[in-house]
């Protein structure tokens, strides 16, 4: 990618510093409700998301789709390397979710050469049709609840742009009635679900990333043609490993850089997570999730169980 994406690179650093620059205020000035769900006031609003309603899908499209938290910056490296690596050339980390931002950062995606990587947490319903109409190929990365939940109330708590909650019962509260950005993790998988027989999408999980990552490199490569050598494999899978990307995260992230690379593990929800809180989730998950395709992908009483 060349010139157009240093323009990406200038939008990508334009929203680093955005989020750098708020201050603390009031949970009222920080979020706002869109179609009643929740998003962060610094970086999304109304006008993109109407915009968004036309935005134009390419066929070539390499869209990311991922409830927050649950891998999002790591399949970003994953495909950007994957990528450059398919092309010999290094490419510059000039990735935006195509809602954050304004109009004007959302028409730049028009010049961005293809394949275009294209990430969005916007829940199903809210993604642009066109996507849908043209079958782009869509990866959905999935993380077992508990640790998105404990890994998103971190993330709160360190980022600038998002309101601080004085206490862990708290942020759980808001998360299980779907009262944070983006809205509900349950809602989010229940829409995913309907979608999962389509050929252009495919579902893989954190879980399975982080305990065999060669084998989900190669299905992930393979899913969007884009197949690699096992030389190829070991190179991606090295630099997309949790500690040569935290090593990096000051130059790709900024300031932000531990709070989007935290842990990265499997299980913290463990020493953070009541009985009682384990077993709400469990309930929720038992209602909206089992025995549906992805609620079987998640492997839910190997990663949950209390
Ligand atoms: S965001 O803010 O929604 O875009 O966050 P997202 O990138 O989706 O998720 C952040 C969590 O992913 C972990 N992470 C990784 N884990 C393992 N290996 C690699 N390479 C990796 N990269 C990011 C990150 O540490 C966050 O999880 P927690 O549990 O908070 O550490």
């Amino acid at each position: 990618m060349t010139d157009s994406s240093q323009t990406g690179h200038t939008d990508r650093n334009m929203l680093l510093d955005m989020i750098h620059s708020t201050s603390k205020t009031s949970s009222e000035d920080l979020l706002f409700t869109y179609k009643g769900v929740l998003y962060p006031t610094v970086l999304c609003n109304e006008e993109t998301f109407k915009s968004l309603e036309n935005f134009e899908a390419r066929e070539d499209d390499l869209l990311v789709v991922t409830y927050p938290k649950c891998g999002t910056n790591w399949i970003i490296q994953i495909l950007y390397d994957i990528v450059g690596v398919i092309s010999n050339k290094e490419l510059l980390l000039d990735n935006t979710m195509i809602e954050f931002g304004n109009p004007e950062m959302l028409e730049r995606f028009k010049d961005r050469p293809s394949p275009r990587i294209i990430s969005t947490h916007l829940n199903v319903q809210s993604i642009p049709k066109s996507f849908f109409q043209k079958k782009v190929k869509t990866l959905l990365v999935l993380r077992n609840p508990k640790d998105a939940a404990v890994s998103f109330y971190n993330f709160y708590n360190s980022m600038p742009a998002l309101p601080t909650y004085q206490s862990w019962d708290l942020f759980f509260k808001d998360f299980i009635q779907g009262n944070v950005v983006y809205g509900s993790y349950f809602d989010y998988l229940v829409a995913w679900n309907k979608h999962t027989e389509e050929h252009n999408v495919m579902a893989v999980t954190f879980e399975e990333m982080k305990l065999d990552l060669p084998t989900q490199l190669r299905k992930i490569s393979d899913f969007f043609r884009l197949s690699l050598s096992p030389e190829q494999i070991s190179l991606v899978e090295e630099q997309t490993s949790f500690t040569s990307m935290k090593e990096k995260s000051e130059a790709t992230h900024g300031k932000l850089g531990n709070a989007f690379f935290r842990k990265g593990q499997i299980g913290d929800w463990r020493s953070v997570f009541t009985e009682p809180q384990s077993k709400q989730v469990d309930a929720e998950f038992e209602k909206y999730l089992a025995g549906t395709n992805l609620g079987d992908l998640l492997n839910y009483n190997k990663y949950c169980s209390f």
